[in-house]
């Protein structure tokens, strides 16, 4: 590890996190990494990352495509799941055996257990944000959300239950994963920035000088 890196990793001790936000920082190493990114490309040959649409038609910034039996959707009608790719509409991907074993296991050990249905896939440029939102089109709360993180770091916002409390900056890097269940669940959250250079190696599965996010639920 570089010198600068290791003084930037234990400079500070990690923030508190409240209950029901477990993040598990290198949780996935560089084998299950690569296993996982290369799974990827086969569910972006089967489903091409996209564009989405808010209700008002203006284009989110991030690209985005799913795998597992649903995926989530924006368009001028609204957000919800749908069971094919809009485009294409051919059925989602399924979820890689790697991706969901990996999510299975950071839920349990919250002791969060799911069978998890779909998996957003967020793809990061350089530019890449995620304005402040609940994750709330799913159809119980006390299934966990599990995310991955992979590529450039992100400054990810950490906000309560309620969208004027206050945010907390949270580093995210490539191999993190965190968890929001119980308590936690229904908290805020986004990203603020995406740190270009800060990705241990490159993968085409994540976007250049960017980051790949997966987040694994059950929607249904
Ligand atoms: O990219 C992230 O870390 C968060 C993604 C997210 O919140 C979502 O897909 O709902
Ligand atoms: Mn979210």
């Amino acid at each position: 590890m570089a010198a600068a890196r290791q003084a930037e990793l234990f400079a500070d001790p990690p923030p508190a996190l409240p209950d029901g936000v477990s993040l598990f920082h290198g949780r996935i190493g560089p084998r299950e990494s690569r296993e996982i990114l290369d799974a990827m490309l086969g569910v972006f040959a089967a489903a091409p990352p996209y564009r989405l649409k808010i209700k008002t038609g203006a284009y989110v910034i991030n690209r985005m495509t799913n795998c597992g039996a649903w995926g989530w959707h924006s368009d001028t009608h609204g957000y919800r799941y749908i069971d094919a790719h809009p485009e294409r509409g051919t059925p989602w991907p399924p979820i890689p055996a790697a991706l969901e074993s990996a999510a299975l296991s950071a839920a349990a050990e919250c002791g969060a257990a799911f069978a998890p249905d779909a998996c957003l896939v967020n793809l990061y440029g350089a530019d890449g944000r995620l304005n402040l939102h609940q994750d709330h089109d799913e159809a119980d709360f006390t299934w966990p959300i599990v995310s991955f993180s992979f590529g450039a770091d992100a400054v990810f916002a950490l906000g309560g239950g309620k969208r004027r409390d206050p945010v907390v900056p949270l580093t995210l890097r490539h191999g993190d994963v965190m968890v929001l269940h119980g308590a936690g669940r229904m908290r805020f959250h986004g990203v603020k920035k995406i740190v270009p250079g800060t990705a241990p190696f490159a993968h085409p599965a994540i976007p250049e000088s960017g980051r790949l996010n997966l987040t694994v639920r059950r929607a249904k």
